[in-house]
């Protein structure tokens, strides 16, 4: 079974106070499925990784033989990233609850502080990558950046971890509306991001 791209929970212009519909439209409907187009073209040459979800894959990659290691990186890297960032966005007004905002606190100190943190680390990502914020094996949360399409659950990163929050930050992803202003688009985030489906990750085992 080829991977799919997953349905969208809302349309193009339901972020629009964040994220202008054509940003939404391209960033989905070209850049993500060209991810998994180029992923189940990469697996064609080996069947034996058929049969492995998209994480079994991800936590493998080291394994993987050289040639097919950078396709699944970058493209089944590209694919969860995606899938994983439009699932934590909604258009709905979202407030964390007081059980999620004192996980926030335990590690952070203040609410604030948290988006301050995450901002500094998504500002940092030099080019293209993500800033994440995870769980880690003890179930602490931190937060990480990755370069490019790599994610938390990659065998071949640094800091391994569960990721619950997730925010893209390849030009392709803010320039029509914020063109260089990254600053302004991570502040805008947070106006779309499901907060209840953040704490469910975090506190599901
Ligand atoms: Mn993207």
């Amino acid at each position: 079974m080829a991977f799919q791209l997953p349905k969208l929970k809302y349309q193009y212009n339901a972020l629009e106070k964040s994220i202008d519909p054509m940003t939404m439209e391209i960033h989905y409907s070209k850049h993500h499925q060209a991810y998994v187009d180029n992923l189940n073209k990469a697996l064609e040459q080996y069947p034996e990784l058929f049969g492995l979800s998209l994480d079994q894959l991800l936590q493998r990659i080291g394994d993987f033989a050289a040639d097919i290691r950078m396709k699944v990186r970058n493209n089944g890297g590209g694919h969860w990233n995606h899938s994983f960032f439009w699932d934590i966005l909604t258009p709905d007004l979202s407030n964390p609850s007081e059980r999620l905002q004192d996980k926030i606190k335990e590690f952070f100190g203040t609410f604030d502080n948290f988006k301050t943190e995450f901002k500094k680390v998504a500002l940092d990502r030099f080019g293209s990558g993500w800033a994440w914020l995870i769980k880690d094996s003890e179930n602490k949360l931190k937060l990480v950046s990755t370069p490019n399409q790599d994610n938390p659950l990659m065998d071949i990163v640094e800091e391994r971890g569960t990721p619950v929050l997730g925010l893209d930050v390849w030009e392709h992803a803010y320039y029509l509306r914020y063109q260089n202003r990254r600053a302004d688009y991570i502040d805008a985030f947070w106006d779309v991001v499901d907060w209840k489906r953040v704490e469910e990750l975090i506190f599901e085992n």
